[in-house]
């Protein structure tokens, strides 16, 4: 028989985005979430949003948290590194002091994390005149080379590459769920030399039992 509908396990990624002020982060959050873009530059805090959205079939719950760059934020930005699962990494092609600061977010990630973790390198503002660059994509491209990750130019202005870095982010993330899973099965297959202890003991204790009566056998 047929299974009736039965509703999908929805799985829930918290991404964490970091970047200079300015890059972007807030309009590529707003875009993601509420699809709309606003022009007037608000220096926001850290903000906490969610979307519901399907990758490869599958529907995920994506939890945005924007991390201020400001130090005075240096604690809370940690404790949402420790919280996150997927980084964006966020510089403006036009701005090459956000791009050379992007080495600190990342490492401000492996100082938390310690671990490779689902990461991708943008490059924000892909909309603005090519004169106003001050980075350029092979730039962009090298550099995720050395985080390990993929780059992609994006435009919270235009939503160009917007939906597509989070579905990126989340594939990693259920790829690496999944390894993760499996390593511990792989574990607990491997722990089970512990069954094969006690059945070579009761194999000893059988044999040596055995000699004893051989040995009794030959005394008699
Ligand atoms: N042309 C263009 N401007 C953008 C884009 N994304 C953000 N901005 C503008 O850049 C400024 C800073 O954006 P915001 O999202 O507040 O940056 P945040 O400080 O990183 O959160 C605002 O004036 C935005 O309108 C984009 O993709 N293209
Ligand atoms: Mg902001």
């Amino acid at each position: 028989m047929l299974s009736i509908n039965q509703p999908r396990k929805l799985s829930t990624h918290k991404a964490v985005i970091l970047g200079d002020g300015g890059v972007g982060k807030t309009s590529i959050t707003t875009q993601f979430v509420r699809q709309y873009f606003v022009e007037t530059y608000d220096p926001t805090d850290d903000d906490n949003y969610r979307k519901q959205i399907e990758v490869d079939g599958e529907p995920c719950l994506v939890e945005v948290l924007e991390v201020a760059s400001s130090a005075e934020y240096e604690a809370l930005r940690s404790l949402w590194t420790r919280e996150g699962e997927v980084f964006m990494i966020v510089f403006s092609l036009s701005s090459r002091s956000s791009f050379t600061r992007a080495k600190n977010y990342y490492q401000q990630i492996q100082d938390v994390k310690k671990t490779t973790v689902p990461l991708i390198l943008v490059g924000n503002k892909c909309d603005r005149a090519p004169e106003l660059h001050e980075v350029s994509p092979q730039e962009g491209e090298s550099l995720a080379r050395e985080f390990g990750c993929t780059f992609m130019m994006t435009s919270a202005k235009c939503n160009k590459n917007i939906d597509e870095a989070f579905a990126h982010l989340i594939r990693l993330n259920v790829k690496q769920r999944e390894e993760q899973r499996a390593k511990e099965t792989a574990a607990a297959i491997t722990s089970e030399p512990q069954g094969n202890e006690v059945e070579k003991k009761g194999w000893k204790k059988r044999l040596s039992s055995l000699l004893t009566s051989l040995g009794k056998g030959n005394r008699g």
